[in-house]
């Protein structure tokens, strides 16, 4: 097994009784012509021997483009004697090739009829990846698109791109939102080449090139004294900009912008607001037919512990509610999936149900930032279904987060190693991640299997890495934080126990623990953050009594003793998840080991190393906060277990 392609990598499939195999295309689209290279090369290595001939194949697959729903729509059609693909546009036909393959690979040749448009017409991945070629956030190696201030491109971004469009995935921002070091100058003629040959590399995958954009770069690049939003000169800067990259960038989709958060330029610094932002760039590259992705991850990270009123929580719906049916039409908003950041239990965030008249799109993240960074196996698809299938209540129906979104974008868990995501296992993160962006209605437990099945030959081994998957997410929240809380985890690198670490910190980030009770009120005697969703939403997590317990403490600050309705006090349940979880995590390192010689050598060993460090983190995170705990409740475990 190798790797380097991950689910792509195709073996020869036994006792077929196909030696010829002809494809026709009659579509002109750069993506059918993708659609025609994977098809060859995949039939060439799942039948060594077959032949490509132009008539008289005993495989005949005929490619063609007609009217549908959208460019990315399809119809495959296929028995043992060949297949049709009629795409919307070229992406539609490269989309159906994939499936095709996809099934073959999973079910062999057999009768095929479907019809599909994806779910969510923007899919996205968002590198956070910095000129220098280091990773905000990254746990897989280095950047593969930018080294020492350069972009490159070469057999891994081709690869890269197979990938993405392998899973839909039709978007892609290729550096950090946090436009640092150089790359504010992304947008100048510098670049412009590479950028062109990349774009067209991702066009032929049918995928749109972002970048994101330095918001004061009217003054970092044009050398100008502002860059307020409402002041022509800035306008017109930004527009001659547009147009000059737009010309000279093939597959430019537009840009993603970080304003006014953690230190990066916006329109506050003039007294103008987000829509006053994101509308002057909209105008901008408008008449490209560009976007403009505009995040919504805002929020005052100078607090002060002291002050119990301002909620980060509320941050970002205090900002952005008001301004709903304000954006442009090319302008989507970007809201992370909960309201504080990517923590292993959040409630969803409440702009979801506040933006009626908004584009906006979903972020999550698969780069395993606070959830054990892929040293830890931590499978984040049933969370993403959760989360997708969430009620918004802003209408009468049809209102869940995967109704109300135009789009989801993901941070990506790449890297340059040599498994591409640190962890083999986190793969299925980024599989699953573009499985379910493409169709809204898959479950977990399938795309794993799925996922697992593309990956290992051997069924004890998928089954077995299968059950550690699904099982995984939870062990994770069992080990680490309880009810909801978040932010245990050591301040800025975000790995290993530190249950005070952001107690006095500026972050907003705080669990508010004493001897006596545990969480933060939120509810409307507290911060009001409770307030903020539609009803029934806002009266169920208001109270202690109807609020959800995974979310307890998240919305509610209660003494230890408390009774949470699985019948457990609260000190109780934290004591046990926290021995339950490390029992688990023990549980798939010996669950692992039985694969040596199963899988492949390098992915056994790397799969142990992780294995390991997962297991010394998890018993490091169960003593620590259990201890904790213990020593401000001052209540013993009912069971008697080691607490120090
Ligand atoms: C790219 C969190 C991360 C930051 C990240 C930020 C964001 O705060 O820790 O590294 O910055 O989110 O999403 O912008």
């Amino acid at each position: 097994m190798d790797f380097s392609e991950m689910w792509l990598d195709i073996k020869p499939i036994e006792n077929i009784d196909i030696n010829s195999v002809s494809i026709t295309c009659t579509s002109r689209e750069t993506a059918s012509s993708a659609a025609v290279w994977e098809l060859r090369n995949s039939f060439s290595r799942l039948l060594p021997d077959v032949r490509f001939t132009e008539r008289d194949a005993d495989y005949k697959i005929k490619i063609s483009i007609a009217p549908m729903d959208s460019p990315e729509s399809f119809t495959l059609s296929a028995d043992n004697n060949g297949a049709s693909i009629v795409g919307g546009g070229g992406a539609g036909t490269l989309y159906a090739a994939f499936t095709l393959l996809r099934d073959i690979r999973l079910n062999g040749f057999k009768t095929l009829n479907i019809s599909e448009t994806p779910s969510l017409p923007l899919r996205m991945i968002d590198h956070w990846d910095n000129i220098d070629g280091s990773i905000e956030r990254g746990y897989s190696g280095k950047s593969f698109f930018f080294v020492d201030g350069e972009l490159v491109i070469n057999e891994r971004t081709v690869q890269y791109a197979r990938f993405l469009a392998s899973i839909g995935i039709n978007a892609c921002a290729i550096n950090n939102v946090n436009v640092r070091w150089g790359a504010e100058m992304l947008i100048t003629d510098k670049y412009a080449e590479k950028l062109s040959a990349l774009g067209e590399l991702f066009e032929r995958y049918g995928i749109k090139l972002y970048i994101c954009i330095d918001f004061s770069a009217p003054i970092s690049v044009g050398k100008m004294d502002t860059s307020d939003p409402l002041d022509e000169k800035v306008q017109k800067w930004w527009k001659s900009c547009a147009n000059e990259l737009f010309s000279k960038v093939t597959g430019l989709g537009g840009f993603l912008v970080k304003a006014d958060s953690e230190g990066q330029p916006g329109p506050y610094a003039y007294g103008r607001n987000h829509a006053d932002g994101a509308n002057m760039l909209a105008k901008a590259v408008k008449p490209f037919g560009g976007k403009v992705i505009w995040r919504c991850f805002v929020y005052n990270c100078a607090q002060d512990w002291r002050d119990t009123e301002t909620d980060r929580a509320c941050s970002a719906y205090q900002s952005f509610s008001p301004l709903d049916g304000k954006f442009d039409d090319n302008v989507i908003l970007q809201i992370k999936n909960g309201p504080m950041d990517f923590q292993v239990r959040e409630p969803v965030h409440p702009l979801f149900g506040a933006m009626n008249n908004t584009n906006i799109i979903a972020e999550v993240q698969l780069a395993q930032e606070y959830t054990g960074q892929q040293r830890h196996v931590c499978c984040l698809l049933q969370m993403f279904r959760d989360f997708l299938d969430h009620r918004t209540y802003c209408n009468d129906d049809n209102d869940t987060v995967s109704d109300v979104i135009c789009g989801i974008a993901a941070v990506s868990n790449t890297g340059d190693d040599h498994c591409w995501t640190g962890s083999e296992l986190a793969a299925a993160n980024l599989y699953g991640y573009g499985r379910l962006s493409f169709n809204k209605t898959l479950k977990a437990e399938d795309i794993v299997d799925e996922w697992v099945k593309l990956t290992f030959e051997n069924n004890d081994a998928q089954s077995i890495i299968s059950d550690i998957l699904l099982n995984s997410h939870d062990a994770y929240e069992k080990y680490t934080v309880p009810l909801g809380i978040g932010w245990m985890c050591k301040p800025n690198v975000h790995y290993g126990p530190d249950p005070w670490g952001y107690e006095f910190d500026r972050w907003g980030t705080y669990n508010r623990a004493d001897r006596n009770a545990v969480g933060v009120d939120r509810s409307s005697e507290g911060t009001r953050y409770s307030l903020l969703y539609n009803e029934p939403l806002r009266t169920q997590y208001n109270s202690v009594e109807t609020c959800p317990d995974e979310l307890l403490l998240f919305f509610h600050r209660v003494p230890y003793d408390h009774k949470l309705k699985n019948g457990k006090t609260v000190i109780q349940h934290i004591y046990d998840t926290h021995f339950e979880g490390y029992e688990k995590a023990k549980s798939f390192a010996k669950a692992w080991k039985t694969l040596e010689g199963k899988i492949d050598d390098r992915t056994y060993e790397n799969g142990c190393e992780r294995f390991n460090e997962q297991l010394r983190s998890a018993k490091e995170w169960r003593d620590i906060i259990n201890t904790f705990f213990y020593r401000f409740s001052g209540i013993a475990d009912e069971k008697g277990r080691k607490i120090y």
